[in-house]
């Protein structure tokens, strides 16, 4: 059976999805969270960098503030304590004085060795600024080897300055980044970059990722680059834990998968082999005509027992056979059922036997075959065979199932609406279809608590109903008070508990005897 086939093939499809589910979110999850790992790290590097190089500004401007001191004083009555305090302190490469543009004083090549342009190496930044700090790829004494100048410029021309090795940084971002294998660049006011490369030999499908961080306190910028490899390296550990949990919940979602598709399959076998096994019967449940004061018609109700004697709720395999498409089977069989038990019957000729049709039967193409099929094989009993539709089954298919109704109507055959206003149809759905009863949904007949009180929305649906010369069926009675306010309203046909239960064949065929041909306690004396 070619579609059966098709179904497993999809059922392996789904339990293959189900299973990779956890699998691709897991991948996804922890590559943000390695994504993260490796960001936070590069983070804590990069604030690391910034703050031993805020210190060594620090360490500078007091310097700077202390040569204050040396203010007028010619070079070489300062040179010695010039020497003696950029040796003292760490960091310095050299300190000294200004006058103008020239170095008026330095701890390294003493008086006068030439103009600030020419010891670092380059054109001197236009700042405006009295204070000024630029990282230099050189100075005159030492061209190779990065440095950060630091100036302080005083009004009458006069100035100090020191120079910190850029080596010390270098070092740093040795002992910071190394392990990591980062690249990173260090920037004073945008000036030189101050650079400590690591060849990226380390192949990886993943690309480097870059940071930039920046001092609060001084103009200086970090910028951090991450081999790929290190993304690498921090999704696997991550993997490595949470990977586990998400092959346990992808084994878990297979089976669940699997399980609810195997009772699926066997709801619909099941259904199979208890139609084969006869397990399956119907109750009947007579319907009260108040004016003719008797039972003018049962309406058929499907059972399913199983063979240990537990029956299944009629609603649950009903619902389950219309997802598993087996309620056209099932229909077939609950007529046949039917059939047999009709011919056992004793009653007037246009007796009502109501039947419950599925909305998937009713777009089938043999629908209108069936009925009638089933009508000739009773034709003998003459009865009047209505068909219970529900809202639902009207609203797809409209002009079809339109035709279908007049055409099974034209033979005698009538079509009531069942659950009357428990659906999602409109009014206008009353006129559209060729319609004989409407049955009205117990829930409207339980608002009913006083026989002298209003109950709006029952009395509407019964005033239209009327009105557009539709019969009116109360279902679910429960009560006399219920029974009295439906008859005094004009509802002339009932079912429920009130006037009788759905019984089997055999006790509907006593109970037609007598109880069936028994008026209502109250009726008979109207
Ligand atoms: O009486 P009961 O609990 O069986 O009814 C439960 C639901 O099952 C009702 O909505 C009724 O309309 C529906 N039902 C009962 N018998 C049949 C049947 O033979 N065919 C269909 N399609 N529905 C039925
Ligand atoms: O939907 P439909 O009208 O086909 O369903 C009829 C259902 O209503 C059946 O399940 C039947 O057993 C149930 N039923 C019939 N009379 C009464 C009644 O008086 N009270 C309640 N609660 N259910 C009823
Ligand atoms: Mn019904």
């Amino acid at each position: 059976m070619p579609p059966l086939k098709q179904k497993r093939d999809l059922g392996w499809l789904l339990i293959v999805l189900a299973g990779l589910l956890p699998l691709v979110l897991g991948i996804i999850g922890t590559a943000i969270e390695a994504k993260n790992s490796v960001q936070h790290q590069q983070a804590l590097a990069a604030n690391t960098l910034l703050s031993q190089a805020e210190k060594m500004s620090d360490s500078a401007w007091n310097m700077i503030t202390s040569l204050r001191q040396y203010h007028y004083q010619p070079c070489d009555k300062i040179e010695k304590q010039l020497q003696l305090a950029g040796t003292l302190n760490a960091y310095f490469r050299s300190i000294g004085t200004l006058r103008g543009d020239n170095v008026n004083c330095s701890s390294a090549y003493g008086n006068n060795p030439g103009t600030l342009q020419q010891m670092i190496r380059r054109a001197v930044p236009v700042t405006g600024k009295a204070w000024w700090s630029l990282s230099i790829a050189g100075t005159a004494g030492v061209p190779d080897r990065s440095a950060i100048v630091f100036v302080r410029q005083l009004p009458d021309g006069e100035g100090f300055w020191a120079i910190i090795d850029g080596q010390y940084l270098l070092d740093f971002m040795s002992a910071v980044g190394s392990s990591q294998g980062y690249q990173m660049r260090m920037q004073f006011s945008g000036g030189s970059v101050i650079s400590l490369n690591h060849p990226d030999n380390r192949t990886s499908l993943f690309h480097p990722m870059t940071y930039h961080a920046s001092s609060s306190r001084y103009p200086i910028d970090v910028t951090l680059v991450a081999p790929g490899s290190e993304l690498g390296n921090a999704w696997q550990r991550v993997m490595f834990i949470f990977m586990p949990m998400a092959a346990i919940f992808s084994l878990l979602l297979m089976l669940l998968t699997a399980n609810w598709l195997r009772r699926r399959i066997s709801w619909r076998d099941e259904i199979r082999r208890a139609i084969q096994a006869k397990q399956f019967h119907m109750n009947y449940q007579p319907i009260y005509n108040s004016e003719k004061q008797c039972c003018v018609g049962v309406e058929a109700l499907m059972r399913w027992r199983r063979p240990n004697g537990e029956l299944v709720r009629p609603d649950m395999f009903i619902n389950a056979a219309e997802s598993e498409k087996m309620i056209i089977p099932l229909t077939h069989h609950v007529l046949h059922l039917i059939a047999e038990d009709v011919q056992q019957w004793a009653v007037e000729p246009g007796f009502h036997l109501a039947i419950n049709v599925a909305a998937e039967h009713l777009q089938h193409p043999d629908f209108v075959k069936d009925v009638l099929t089933f009508a000739r094989r009773i034709a003998d009993k003459k009865l009047t065979i209505t068909l219970e539709l529900t809202e639902h089954s009207l609203i797809k298919d409209g002009p079809g199932v339109a035709a279908k109704l007049a055409s099974l109507r034209e033979r005698g055959i009538k079509v009531a609406i069942d659950d009357f206003g428990t659906g999602h149809c409109s009014l206008s759905y009353l006129q559209t279809f060729e319609l004989d009863y409407l049955k009205i949904d117990r829930g409207f007949i339980n608002a009913i608590e006083q026989l002298n009180g209003e109950t709006p929305v029952l009395d509407a649906i019964i005033a239209l109903s009327h009105k557009i010369q539709l019969q009116v069926l109360g279902e679910g009675v429960e009560s006399a008070l219920q029974y009295l306010y439906l008859r005094q309203h004009g509802v002339m046909f009932i079912q429920g508990f009130f006037y009788a239960r759905p019984m089997d064949n055999d006790r509907l065929r006593n109970w037609l005897k007598i109880e069936g041909k028994t008026p209502l306690e109250g009726d008979a004396v109207d």
